[in-house]
């Protein structure tokens, strides 16, 4: 299931946890989207809002749902526009981190937002969707405790913009803590799975698994041998993951997987870019990679990519393991 969904419709008919009040600084009701929950959730809204004392624009104040399907009621103030030059994007971007916070804070998992500010507060629609979008991708990967966040557009153009960014929206994000290498962990079980067992077998995949994709060799590869990981979010999923480490002139790119169920959606093509960028800016004037010999289907992908066939080598990895593969190259330097 998407950790993010977008759906077209009338927030206050969502059975969440909470849902997200477009409120004003006063917290005692308005027009919009406001108006519409105040008369939903019924008077008791109210005498619940007056004892919250207001809230900054950029912060959020939480209540129950009262008579609305939703438990709570997450108030935020948006910014007014103004041309945007008074940290508009900024205290917009911080009222979905602000909900999200106090959403993470009184246990709830599944969250709608309205499109804040996009209403009476005039703030550009296309520009919102993407702080919006860009937001809460960038809360989530901190934060599995929230499972689900749908975006509730009312409008058509917000459900267009919010759908389009959607196609384009991956994350790629360095990985450092414990929490992000167990899901790089998990992500190599399946995928080595997927890909691995028809090309070398069941043992050999568990055997390599255990040896090199295991959470402490994982963090050994990062600390001690300075290798970088990066997990390929989409749709604020986990879908991929990326490790690559310097080798002389060349960056070599030890793992780049993406999920089968993940295919089609771009992710190659977008880590593959993000590969060259990052292999820029450490200076590299090409990428090498080894692939088994028998995976065709990525042989092919690779070249198709611009990888040129340089060689064949052979790899003991234990066990009376070995890996045959084709070295394979791509220039960066034009
Ligand atoms: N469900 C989901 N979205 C809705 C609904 C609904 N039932 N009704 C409207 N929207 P706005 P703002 C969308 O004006 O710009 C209030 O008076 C709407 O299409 O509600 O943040 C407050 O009290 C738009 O995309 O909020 C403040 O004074 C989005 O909700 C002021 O408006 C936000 O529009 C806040 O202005």
């Amino acid at each position: 299931m998407a950790k993010i969904e977008i759906i077209r419709g009338d927030i206050t008919r969502l059975d969440v946890d909470a849902i997200v009040n477009a409120a004003n600084r006063s917290l005692l009701g308005g027009g919009g989207v406001d108006g519409a929950i105040h008369r939903s959730a019924g008077t008791e809204l109210l005498e619940a809002c007056e004892l919250l004392n207001g809230c900054n624009t950029g912060d959020a104040k939480i209540t129950p749902g009262f008579k609305l399907p939703a438990n709570h009621v997450i108030h935020t103030v948006g910014p007014v526009w103004n041309g945007g030059m008074n940290r508009e994007k900024e205290l917009l971007s911080s009222c979905y981190r602000q909900s999200l916070r106090v959403a993470s804070e009184n246990g709830i998992r599944t969250i709608a937002f309205p499109n804040i500010s996009t209403g009476v507060y005039g703030f550009p629609k296309l520009e919102a969707a993407s702080i919006a979008f860009e937001t809460v991708q960038g809360f989530l990967t901190d934060h599995p405790e929230i499972e689900k966040v749908i975006f509730c557009c009312f409008d058509e153009e917000n459900f267009g913009y919010y759908n389009k960014l959607n196609c384009n929206k991956t994350l790629i994000k360095l990985v450092k803590s414990t929490s992000e290498i167990k899901i790089v962990a998990d992500l190599a079980s399946t995928i080595w799975n997927e890909y691995y067992v028809p090309i070398i077998g069941q043992e050999q995949v568990n055997y390599m698994v255990a040896s090199f994709q295991s959470i402490e060799a994982i963090e050994q590869q990062i600390r001690t041998e300075h290798q970088e990981y990066y997990l390929i979010y989409h749709l604020a999923e986990p879908s991929g993951y990326i490790c690559i480490k310097p080798a002389g002139n060349d960056l070599f790119l030890s793992k780049f997987y993406i999920l089968k169920e993940k295919r089609g959606t771009g992710l190659g093509k977008g880590g593959l870019n993000f590969i060259i960028s990052r292999a820029k800016e450490l200076g590299a004037n090409a990428i090498t990679l080894t692939v088994n010999k028998n995976n065709i289907n990525s042989i092919n992908a690779y070249d198709k990519l611009g990888f040129k066939n340089t060689g064949s080598v052979v790899t003991e990895i234990g066990a009376g393991f070995v890996m045959d593969d084709y070295t394979m190259r791509l220039d960066i330097t034009g």
